[in-house]
């Protein structure tokens, strides 16, 4: 049975605050792995989003040919240069600091404006040994780990990996078709089936993003949004919608919890953002500088 993502759903599922004497610390650490040389934005949008949604502290992890951009783009972050594939993937094996950066995170996303998906794939794979104690969420190529084409080394079956600890994944149609082999098609026309069918399989929480977003759970929970606008397919929409989510997560929401309020979230913002500037053209950088208000709202 779905459950509808709604206000009253949310205000039934606090998020955790922090008391007025809190430090950073307790707004948690957030980990974003994430951007190429190509697409050194996206890692802009999630960081962004991931303070906007109240997280204490930021550490970035990208390219090493756009590390010292991003650093002064997002002055915010401590920023962790990473060697890049020829094809413009990055590198982990020998990153200790990356390492260490993730046993201290308390969220961590990797993926988005990532690019090389077999680098990716490796790169995941060296990460979650060292992030077993935070959130995990895998957007865009950081979700390739799953993908039926990987190509890790391993004897991965189509849809054999499965997960053993939470982690949260976020495709739209068009990625999850990829992922599985599936048909675009059937997946948006039967997105909560794809969505449940993908959680089990991964034994991963699962948001299959569209203009209806399909929450599903490894245990079998689901969870259905509409709203928000076509103004929110935009370029770089989903890396500000995961840098949300993580945010949150960081904060110590549930991943579900997290996800859910993040979608709903993403969804308020275009609609106000609608309301200011009309239903299109507005941006996807724009969605974060909503986030603190609406929370307040809450
Ligand atoms: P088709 O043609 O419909 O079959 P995009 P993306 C499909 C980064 N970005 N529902 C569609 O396939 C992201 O982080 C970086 C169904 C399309 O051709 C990712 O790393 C930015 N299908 C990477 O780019 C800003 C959908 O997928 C194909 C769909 C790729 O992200 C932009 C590829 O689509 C971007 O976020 C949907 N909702 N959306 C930056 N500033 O650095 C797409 N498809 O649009 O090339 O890429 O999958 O969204
Ligand atoms: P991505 O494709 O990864 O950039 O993510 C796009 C984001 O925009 C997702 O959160 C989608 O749920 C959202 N979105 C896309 N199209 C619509 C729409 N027509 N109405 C509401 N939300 C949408
Ligand atoms: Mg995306």
């Amino acid at each position: 049975m779905n459950q509808d993502i709604t206000p009253q759903l949310l205000r039934e599922w606090p998020l955790p605050m922090p008391g007025a004497d809190a430090d950073k610390e307790v707004r948690g650490h957030v980990l974003i792995v994430a951007g190429s040389r190509e697409m050194p934005g996206a890692v802009l949008l999630a960081a962004s989003a991931a303070l906007r949604a109240g997280a204490g502290k930021l550490t970035i992890a990208t390219a090493a040919s756009v590390a010292a951009h991003i650093g002064t783009a997002v002055p915010e972050a401590r920023v962790i240069s990473l060697q890049e594939t020829h094809d413009g993937g990055l590198l982990a094996e020998d990153a200790s600091g990356l390492h260490q950066a993730c046993q201290q995170a308390s969220a961590v996303l990797i993926g988005p404006g990532m690019q090389d998906d077999a680098a990716c794939c490796q790169l995941v794979r060296t990460l979650l040994p060292h992030c077993v104690d935070s959130h995990l969420i895998l957007d865009a190529a950081g979700m390739s780990l799953v993908g039926r084409d990987a190509e890790c080394g391993t004897e991965d079956a189509p849809y054999g990996f499965r997960f053993d600890r939470p982690v949260l994944l976020t495709p739209h149609a068009g990625e999850l078709a990829r992922l599985t082999g599936a048909d675009k098609q059937d997946i948006q026309a039967q997105p909560e089936a794809a969505a449940r069918l993908a959680a089990q399989r991964w034994q991963a929480t699962v948001a299959l993003k569209g203009a209806i977003t399909m929450l599903a759970a490894a245990d079998g929970q689901q969870w259905r949004h509409e709203g928000g606008n076509a103004g929110l397919a935009i370029s770089g929409s989903g890396d500000v919608l995961a840098g949300i989510i993580t945010g949150l997560a960081a904060r110590g929401a549930t991943l579900e919890q997290a996800a859910a309020w993040g979608i709903a979230l993403h969804a308020l913002a275009g609609e106000q953002l609608a309301l200011k500037h009309g239903p299109l053209g507005y941006l996807a950088r724009e969605l974060s500088n909503e986030v603190p208000a609406l929370l307040r709202a809450f």
